[in-house]
């Protein structure tokens, strides 16, 4: 079904696997509710954050393709000796379009949750780079699934774009770049990951706050989406959006604030909210360039490089597995 704009309040069937719904009622249940950002991305939020992307204030995106095209030169020749390209969350494919371009790249691996989207998204790919053998596969990488046995075992390269590593905390962070590891495990492998640096506090407030109120829209969105999973009665309209830098834990907040009291029901459950009460929706960590490459050491990479724009501001990291 359609997602609905913002204002939905209808209480559908819930729509979510069990598994899922536990996971969301629990973070609701809990003294300080949350909800993982997983759940930001139906196809309304997949299209807010492709509109946030093309905001002024928020620099990531094209900070990150600016280091790219910067350092094009150097990345391919660091880079260039890796023939299979692995990308988990590739949602759009956009990025890897460049880097298989870049790097003459034999075979490429899409790896989404959402299957269907990245059917098309990768049909796209194989029009455009007809010598490409490109594979979508459905899965999530943190649950440790499982490539086709098609793809080489050699000369693999994860590509990790677009710092959405920053939206793990620092333990799960961890955990990923270990898998991803193993991924890359055999001989020739390496990983390529964006990583968002800190920076004045101004410009990241402004990133996850925007003037046009896009930010705000995609964080109230979580609610009409969770109002299908779970089958709940949220109201976005009454929900405010903040987000805020945490300097103690260098990472931006994203919550949601309850504009008044209000009582939220979902199948086989409810919670009252105090006005002003928030949901917590989003964590995204600014890592210091030398705690990264810590992490990735950590995880079993070696002989790290990093390349980054003028300002500083945005690191694209290769490292050997
Ligand atoms: C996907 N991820 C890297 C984005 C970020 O910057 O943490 C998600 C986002 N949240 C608000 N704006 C963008």
């Amino acid at each position: 079904p359609a997602a609905p704009r913002g204002g939905s309040t209808s209480r559908a069937g819930p729509e979510a696997p069990p598994v899922e719904r536990a996971e969301i009622t629990s973070g609701l249940l809990r003294g300080s509710a949350c909800l993982s950002p997983k759940y930001f991305y139906d196809q309304r939020g997949s299209e807010l954050f492709e509109a946030i992307t093309r905001l002024p204030e928020y620099y990531p995106t094209r900070t990150e393709r600016a280091v790219l095209l910067r350092h094009a030169g150097a990345i391919a020749q660091t880079v260039g000796t890796h023939g299979v390209v692995i990308e988990p969350g590739a949602g759009s494919c956009d990025k890897a379009r460049v880097l298989c371009r870049l790097l003459r790249a034999r075979q490429y691996v899409a790896i989404d949750i959402s299957a269907d989207y990245l059917q098309g998204a990768v049909a796209r790919l194989r029009a455009a780079l007809p010598g490409l053998d490109a594979w979508a596969v459905g899965g999530d990488i943190t649950a440790g699934m499982q490539l086709p046995p098609g793809i080489a075992a050699r000369d693999r390269l994860v590509f990790y774009p677009g710092s959405s590593i920053g939206n793990f905390d620092p333990p799960a962070a961890l955990a990923l770049l270990q898998r991803m590891h193993e991924l890359a495990a055999g001989e020739g492998g390496g990983i390529l990951i964006g990583i968002d640096l800190p920076k004045d506090v101004a410009v990241l407030q402004a990133a996850y706050d925007d003037a046009a109120g896009v930010t705000a829209e995609f964080n109230r969105n979580i609610l009409a989406h969770v109002n299908r999973l779970i089958g709940a009665d949220f109201d976005p309209r009454q929900w405010r959006h903040e987000a805020f830098f945490n300097t103690a834990e260098s990472r931006i907040e994203m919550h949601l604030a309850a504009c008044g009291p209000q009582r939220v029901r979902w199948h086989g459950g409810e919670r009252d909210f105090a006005g002003g009460e928030r949901i917590h929706t989003e964590n995204s960590y600014k890592y210091p360039l030398p705690v990264f490459m810590d992490m990735l050491a950590r995880a079993g990479f070696h002989a790290p490089q990093a390349w980054t724009d003028k300002r500083g501001w945005y690191a694209l990291v290769h490292a050997r597995a």
